[in-house]
């Protein structure tokens, strides 16, 4: 099948489906709510919807567990109403892509429930079992959330790997019936009509031979298995074999999210002449302001350090130009709020900041993520107790340090998650000012932002000047202008703290991006003959090399 490379021209709304839009009431988003929704997508104008996981799954990390990967989970609807979404879409000129989540399945999918009985069945190998050492653990490597990163089972006298929760078995890719097993779910999906995959940890399918410790950082008991496993020795032969088999039969998009990614490991498995994958998703940017105590990882609530944040992009901008493409997102499902992060969420400036960041990324090579209520600026949740928390992670990350390790107290700990815990991200789509801001007219699954009364999308939609007409425009300008989607990129001032301010170069066109990421007035120079070219910004009047607080503007020079 002829490869169109139509990802390279889109932009990608992700949705977080049990938090998007319930049409039932039982307190869960639906894809009949995401069907009714539609009309709101087309209007904000991206062309591409990516849906976090819908198949039958016992959530224990919310449907990234699947026990079933051809059902659609009753309390999203059914096949039925999966195809009618896609149809719809279709009709409307959207696309749909679906997350392939296959570095493990649930514990409770048939092929596990079969593998973990013995050790000569037809399943005894799909999954990665190894015998205890000194009536041990086989290594040392951690879970994502927390504990050994292998659990024994009494039936095999074996334990089984499981990079995540003890829920999430890894699969065994070595196993050429693995492969072809999850291959035919590929082709399951595509052939119904799907545009595409965004494939979660697809960089830790293949182990390190032997399965060796991985060193740990002083005073952990367990290592960093996700580093651990990333990268492996046979990851670009099982990506080329998944190309061959069944990605290179249509006309679609994959999306490869692989932490610890460098930009050479990204033209390794996505470069354009590769017939692997079309993007990866890469961790650098959002793994910024990490905790100078390693035991702490990622937890931590410092701001963002700018000149690093720059640095960390156009790294990425310019090592991938003409080799590869990028993917462009600050925010989803696992991230904290885009907004809160890395600009700024209190009320004075939320809404120039929230289109600052959009401007920012926006204007880069790459194709663009739009993570649902990113396009409104809806915030963090600013939670201040254990018991508002649901997700897996949150819980069991605050479970370790403050409880098991007693390495930090309660309040440290409350105000790291605040800061970054993925249920920033979760709750639920804020649409108007009534009750349960419109998502349910039942309990919803998990709580509302309590700002939704003054942050939502009736509000949005009511007001010219809001965060979704800025998305819109950014979004109409990339169609627009092959500049914005192929120019190569240049940043200005690295050391610059307080702005970020790149150009674009394509044929004899120049655009100039200029952001301002602090809350003051800032005064700065670019020797440009600027006056009537500004494309987009975020303040009414143009006052040219004077920067008002997050005041974000882009010139196009012909
Ligand atoms: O996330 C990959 C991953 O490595 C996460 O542990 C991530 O680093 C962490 O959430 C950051 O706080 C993917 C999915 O996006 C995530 O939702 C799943 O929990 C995970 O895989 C397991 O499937
Ligand atoms: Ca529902």
């Amino acid at each position: 099948m002829k490869q169109s490379n139509w990802w390279k021209n889109a932009v990608v709304y992700q949705i977080y489906p049990r938090s998007f839009q319930d049409s039932n009431n039982d307190g869960i988003g639906d894809l009949q709510g995401i069907k009714d929704r539609i009309p709101y997508l087309k209007k904000l104008g991206v062309d591409v919807i990516w849906l976090n996981p819908i198949y039958d799954s016992p959530d224990q990390d919310n449907g990234y567990d699947i026990s079933d990967y051809r059902n659609i989970a009753s309390k999203y609807g059914s096949l039925k109403d999966f195809k009618q979404l896609l149809n719809t879409l279709h009709e409307q000129n959207m696309k749909l892509v679906m997350d392939l989540v296959v570095n493990h399945t649930s514990d409770q999918h048939d092929w596990f429930k079969a593998s973990r009985k013995s050790r000569s069945n037809k399943y005894s190998d799909y999954y990665i079992w190894r015998d205890p050492v000194n009536g041990h653990e086989p290594n040392n490597w951690g879970s994502s959330f927390g504990g050994s990163a292998w659990t024994y089972v009494p039936e095999r006298k074996q334990y089984y790997l499981h990079l995540f929760a003890e829920g999430q078995p890894d699969l065994n890719w070595e196993n050429p019936q693995v492969r072809q097993s999850v291959y035919e779910i590929m082709r399951y999906w595509l052939d119904m009509g799907i545009d595409g995959y965004r494939m979660d940890v697809i960089n830790f399918i293949s182990k390190p031979e032997g399965l060796p410790d991985y060193p740990c950082v002083p005073g952990a008991k367990y290592s960093n298995s996700q580093a651990a496993v990333a990268d492996g020795p046979r990851l670009n032969e099982f990506l080329q074999e998944m190309n061959r088999e069944v990605l290179s039969k249509y006309d679609i998009m994959t999306v490869g999210e692989m932490p610890n990614v460098t930009p050479e490991d990204a033209i390794n498995y996505t470069g354009l002449d590769r017939k692997e994958l079309n993007m990866v998703f890469q961790f650098e940017h959002v793994s910024l302001g990490a905790n100078p105590d390693p035991r702490f990882g990622q937890w931590n609530d410092e701001p963002i350090n700018l000149v690093e944040l720059k640095q960390v992009l156009s790294k990425w901008q310019n090592k991938l130009n003409g080799k590869a493409w990028n993917s462009l997102y600050w925010n989803n499902h696992d991230r904290p709020r885009a907004v809160s992060h890395f600009a700024n969420d209190d009320p004075k400036y939320r809404i120039n900041a929230a289109k600052m960041l959009g401007t920012t990324l926006h204007m880069m090579q790459g194709t663009p993520y739009i993570y649902e209520g990113e396009e409104i600026g809806m915030t963090n949740a600013h939670l201040t107790s254990i018991d508002q928390y649901e997700d897996i992670e949150s819980l069991n990350i605050y479970h370790d340090l403050v409880e098991k390790e007693a390495i930090t107290d309660s309040q440290t700990m409350l105000k790291y998650l605040a800061s970054i815990s993925r249920d920033n991200a979760r709750t639920p789509m804020q649409w108007d000012d009534s009750n349960n801001a419109g998502f349910t007219e039942g309990t919803p699954w998990y709580r509302l932002n309590d700002n939704y009364p003054t942050i939502n999308v009736k509000q949005a939609l009511s007001d010219k000047e809001s965060v979704f007409y800025h998305y819109q425009k950014l979004v109409e300008l990339r169609h627009q202008y092959e500049i914005i989607r192929l120019g190569s990129y240049n940043l200005l001032d690295p050391q610059d703290e307080e702005v970020f301010a790149y150009e674009r170069i394509y044929n004899n066109q120049k655009l100039l991006v200029i952001s301002n990421f602090t809350d003051s007035k800032l005064q700065r120079e670019y020797n440009e003959e600027l006056k009537g070219h500004l494309l987009i910004s975020n303040y009414k009047d143009d006052l040219g090399m004077t920067l008002r607080p997050y005041e974000s503007k882009v010139y196009l020079l012909d």
